[in-house]
């Protein structure tokens, strides 16, 4: 068994900036999971506040982003950090090279159900060193992310990494209390069968999404279905699944949420980051997600990703209008 050390010792990485951020990761992740772990009725409470984004805070969102927060603040090749849990950019060290944006737990609505969460990062450089930290330094595009991961927390706990357009899973493994190689070189299959879309939002949302979805539900010649429809409703445990299976995501604009519900910066670009590097590919319906220029931090976007030959075909019915 190949630990995430020896990974990186084997592609002499060990010593370089950007394990040491994935091992604050690792480190974090494995606190985090213990936490899941332990089953302190405590924990999965609501913590009876709004976010900024007026989203219920739950205890298990606090105490992930402070475990994160500790291991980002104290290492010193990162100069600032953003999570979705603070309004504002936290600061790092200025002398440090990297900045990192992150979601510490999502798919939190789902914690006191007891349905897998995750934990999403964006690892990028800060572009200008000589100003100071500020948040334009996080409104880079998507791709000019350096590394992106999500640990997963579900039936077993698993790490899934992007850099050097390679994609790489690790699951933890509790009795040696490390992380190894269990998925190397993850492709997602061109082609899948299942879409997941939350379909209560179905007459709030672009004619072209509805008519995919339509076409999703059409049946064989002999009557049978060609699609099956999953949505878990963890944007990282959706979006594992029809990595590992075949499959598409998508979130689009709502009359609710005419930007869409999720966060670009650390949410869709570290996943459309993985995408890019498993052989996929991701959109808003018309741009490409790793192209786009946030012009806030907190910035939401409709979001399309998965099997290539299934976003290519929603993407058609965009054409065809
Ligand atoms: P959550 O708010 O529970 O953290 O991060 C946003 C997110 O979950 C995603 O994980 C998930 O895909 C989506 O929201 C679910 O939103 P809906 O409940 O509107 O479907
Ligand atoms: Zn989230």
């Amino acid at each position: 068994m190949i630990s995430l050390n020896t990974f990186f010792k084997n592609k002499n990485l060990l010593e370089s900036s950007l394990f040491k951020i994935i091992d604050d990761i690792c480190n974090g992740s494995k606190i985090v999971n213990e936490v899941l772990l332990n089953g302190n009725p405590e924990n999965f409470k609501s913590e009876n506040v709004k976010n900024i984004q007026n989203e219920d805070v739950q205890k298990l969102d606090l105490i992930a982003n402070n475990v994160f927060l500790e291991y980002f603040k104290n290492n010193l090749d990162i100069h600032g950090i953003l999570s979705e849990e603070n309004e504002k950019i936290i600061e790092g060290n200025s002398f440090g090279k990297y900045l990192i944006a992150m979601d510490p737990l999502d798919g939190s609505s789902n914690i006191s159900v007891n349905i897998p969460v995750g934990s999403i990062f964006s690892i990028f450089q800060k572009k200008n060193m000589s100003v100071d930290l500020c948040e334009d330094d996080f409104l880079i595009k998507g791709k000019d992310q350096e590394c992106a991961a999500y640990v997963l927390y579900g039936t077993s706990t698993i790490l899934i990494i992007a850099f050097n357009n390679e994609v790489h899973g690790f699951t933890l493994n509790l009795k040696e209390n490390d992380f190894f190689l269990t998925f190397p070189d993850l492709k997602i299959p061109k082609e899948g069968n299942i879409f997941s879309i939350n379909e209560g939002n179905i007459n709030s949302i672009d004619t072209e999404i509805f008519n995919y979805v339509e076409h999703c539900k059409e049946l064989s010649s002999d009557g049978k279905r060609t699609h099956t429809g999953r949505f878990i409703g963890s944007l990282v445990a959706d979006f594992h699944r029809n990595m590992m299976k075949g499959g598409i995501f998508i979130y689009p604009k709502t009359s609710d949420k005419p930007n869409g519900q999720l966060r670009l910066i650390y949410e869709c670009n570290p996943i459309a980051l993985i995408a890019e590097f498993s052989g996929s590919k991701s959109s808003d319906g018309n741009t490409s997600i790793l192209e786009k220029k946030p012009k806030s931090i907190h910035e939401r976007t409709a979001f399309i990703t998965g099997s290539t030959k299934m976003v290519d075909k929603l993407l058609s019915f965009y054409k065809n209008e």
